[in-house]
């Protein structure tokens, strides 16, 4: 459905090479207006490097892993870090997967059960917002949910009288808010062939449009050409839970 966007990694990342320089103290000492402005440190590098996660502290990092009774298993781990800057996200998945694979990203940013829908793959429909890219370059669109609050299907685009648009093309982003290609978000090359990858999404980019809350979740679908093949959080499946879903991951922002 779309096309594959060349990575736009340096946009993100001289965002967070950009550095402020402390004032130069006058008189005898600093007062309070003379403290240096903090310089923003990337906890995380998007470089395919991923000793990086080791080192953060545990307790901050949000995982799901994939349970054995899995609806799809081709998404096998997804750990989550934000911060007042990024939303860091680390993936771990079926390596050499056919196909054109991309990384959904679904967003309660606002933490409120009163914006968004989506139940289709978890147990809280309020996502508000949707990261959509091919997983290579990750270089992703952002979608809206168009849909009312708290129903099911797929209304990430604008709909009419209450109906999906059939046709989308490159010509309207595919019906994004910002479509791919707009350096909203980076990735580590090589994902498909090594089943690992990490990416971020820069807060910076949109945020007079998405609004982070302090706590908020996330849920995280693959699929290689437009077929699901993996979807965190995820339950097992039983016969009260057909299709395995769970609540999205809760994730505390780091200040
Ligand atoms: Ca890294
Ligand atoms: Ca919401």
């Amino acid at each position: 459905m779309k096309k594959i966007f060349v990575l736009m990694l340096a946009a993100a990342m001289t965002f967070t090479a950009c550095k402020k320089e402390p004032k130069p103290t006058p008189g005898p000492g600093p007062g309070p207006e003379d403290d240096p402005v903090e310089e923003y440190v990337a906890p995380i590098t998007i470089d395919g490097n991923y000793a990086d996660w080791a080192k953060l502290p545990a307790a901050d990092v949000a995982t799901a892993t994939c349970p054995a009774n899995a609806k799809y298993k081709h998404l096998q781990t997804v750990k989550v870090y934000a911060d007042s800057q990024f939303v860091y996200f680390y993936c771990e998945f079926t390596p050499n997967l056919e196909g054109y694979v991309t990384m959904d990203v679904f967003l309660n940013a606002d933490n409120s059960d009163e914006t968004g829908g989506y139940g289709d793959h978890w147990t809280d429909p309020n996502s508000e917002w949707l990261y959509e890219g091919a997983i290579e370059s990750w270089d992703a669109g952002l979608y809206k949910w168009w849909g009312e609050v708290g129903v099911n299907g797929w209304l990430w685009t604008k709909h009419d009288a209450g109906l999906q648009v059939e046709e989308h093309s490159s010509e309207d982003a595919w019906g994004a808010i910002i479509g791919e290609g707009n350096g909203l978000t980076s990735n580590s090359e090589g994902g498909i062939a090594s089943g690992k990858a990490e990416f971020a999404i820069m807060r910076a980019a949109v945020e007079e449009t998405v609004k982070f809350a302090d706590t908020f979740t996330i849920g995280f679908m693959l699929s290689a050409d437009w077929a699901e093949a993996g979807f965190l959080p995820s339950a097992d499946m039983t016969d009260d839970n057909p299709n395995g879903i769970a609540p999205k991951l809760v994730v505390k922002v780091v200040k």
